[in-house]
C-alpha cells in the first residue's frame, strides 16, 4: 500500500536530516509522526520514526545524566500554573527580567548589558483576584536562540513582545525576532482566528509592550512600534512606573480572553478567593464542568448575579457567563 505521504513532509524529512542538535531532532522527529497518516501503507515508517524518537529522549536523557547533579534541568515545558500562562520573549536588554522582577516574586538576574538571562524562569503574577504566570526567557538574536524557546513559546497562552523603546535599533531587533520564530514555525499574531494550511504552523497571539517608556521622551520610538504592529494590543511600560505596570498587568489580562466565574452556596457569600476560570463566552455548563463533571450533570439551574442582570435572575445551561459574574448552582 503506498505511503501517501503529504508534500510538506518530504521538506521536514530534509531538516530532520540535517539538524545536529538532538533536542530539536526530536521535535522534528515528533512533527513529522504527527503529520504522517495513520495507515497500513504507513506502519513501518511510523514504526521507523517511533524507534527514532525513543532513542533521542534516550540520548538526551543520557546527556543530561551524564553531566552529572550539576546539569541544568530541562528548559523545554514548565508546568501551567493560575489562570493562564504568558510567554515574555523579545531583544536582548530590552527589559523582560527587569519586568518579572517588578511583577512577581521570583527574582531574575537583571544586568544593564546583553544576555543576562540563561534560563527559563516562572514567576506568578496578582491580577485582583487571580494570579497569571509570567515565564522570563532568555534573548533572541543573531548571536543566540536557545532550542527549547519553541516549545515553551507552542506551549504559552499568550506572548508578551518586549520591544526596547531606549535601542535606537528597536526595530531590527524585533524584525529579527519574529523571523526567527517564523523559521521555527512560530507565527506571532494579534490573534489567533486564522486558519493555516500547514498544520507545522503554529499562531500565538501576541501583546506588544513597549518597554523604558521614559527612555522615548519624544514618543518616536513609541511610534514605530504602534507603526510596525498596527492591529496588534499595545501596552507601554517602565519598572519606575507602577500605572503603567498595572496597564500592563489589565493588557495581560484582556489579551488571555479570559473571565472569571465566582460561586456562592445557596444562601452564603461569593468565594471571591478561588473563580473558575473560562474562555471568554464560556457557559454556566461550563463552570459547572469546571467544579465537578457530577455536578455540570446533574444541576437543574442557576441563579446569577452580575453586571446586566437582575440579581439572583435564573438562567440555564447554555447561558454566556461575563467576567466577574457570580453563580448560585441548585441541584
Ligand atoms: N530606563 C529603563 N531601564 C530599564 C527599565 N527596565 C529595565 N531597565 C534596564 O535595562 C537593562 C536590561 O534589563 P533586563 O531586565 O536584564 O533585560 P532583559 O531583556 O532581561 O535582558 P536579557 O536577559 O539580556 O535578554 C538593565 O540595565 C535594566 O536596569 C526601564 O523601565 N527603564
Ligand atoms: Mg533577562
Amino acid at each position: 500500500m503506498p505511503a501517501n505521504l503529504p508534500p510538506n513532509y518530504y521538506e521536514l524529512e530534509r531538516e530532520f536530516k540535517a539538524e545536529k542538535d538532538p533536542r530539536e531532532k526530536l521535535r522534528l522527529a515528533q512533527e513529522l509522526l504527527a503529520l504522517m497518516p495513520k495507515h497500513k501503507g504507513t506502519d513501518k515508517l511510523q514504526a521507523d520514526l517511533k524507534a527514532k524518537i525513543s532513542k533521542l529522549k534516550k540520548q538526551i536523557e543520557g546527556g543530561e545524566k551524564s553531566h552529572g547533579a550539576r546539569q541544568a534541568p530541562t528548559h523545554d515545558h514548565i508546568e501551567k500554573e493560575g489562570a493562564g500562562q504568558v510567554i515574555l520573549v523579545g531583544a536582548p536588554n530590552s527589559g523582560k527580567s527587569s519586568l518579572i522582577d517588578s511583577l512577581t516574586h521570583a527574582k531574575p538576574m537583571v544586568g544593564d548589558y546583553p544576555f543576562t538571562t540563561r534560563e527559563p524562569l516562572a514567576g506568578m503574577m496578582d491580577f485582583e483576584t487571580i494570579q497569571i504566570q509570567l515565564i522570563d526567557t532568555p534573548p533572541i538574536s543573531p548571536e543566540s536562540f536557545e532550542n527549547y524557546l519553541s516549545p515553551l513559546i507552542r506551549n504559552a497562552d499568550l506572548v508578551v513582545l518586549v520591544a526596547d523603546l531606549a535601542s535606537a535599533t528597536m526595530a531590527d531587533s524585533l524584525r529579527f525576532v519574529l523571523e526567527k520564530l517564523e523559521e521555527k514555525r512560530i507565527l506571532l499574531r494579534p490573534e489567533v482566528g486564522e486558519c493555516l494550511d500547514d498544520p507545522r504552523f503554529c499562531i500565538k497571539k501576541t501583546l506588544i509592550c513597549g518597554h523604558k517608556e521614559y527612555d522615548d521622551e519624544s514618543g518616536e520610538k513609541q511610534a514605530e512600534l504602534a507603526a510596525m504592529f498596527p492591529e496588534y494590543s499595545m501596552v507601554t511600560t517602565s519598572i519606575i512606573d507602577d500605572d503603567s505596570l498595572a496597564e500592563f498587568k489589565q493588557a495581560v489580562f484582556k489579551a488571555l480572553s479570559i473571565i472569571r466565574v465566582y460561586t456562592k452556596p445557596v444562601g452564603r457569600e461569593a468565594d471571591f478567593a478561588d473563580p473558575v476560570i473560562l474562555p471568554t463566552g464560556g457557559t454556566v455548563e461550563e463552570a459547572a464542568e469546571v467544579l465537578h463533571k457530577d455536578f455540570a450533570r446533574k444541576f437543574k439551574f442557576a441563579k446569577i448575579w452580575g453586571h446586566g442582570k437582575f440579581d439572583g435572575q435564573r438562567v440555564q445551561r447554555d447561558f454566556r457567563l461575563s467576567d466577574g459574574d457570580i453563580l448560585e448552582f441548585h441541584v
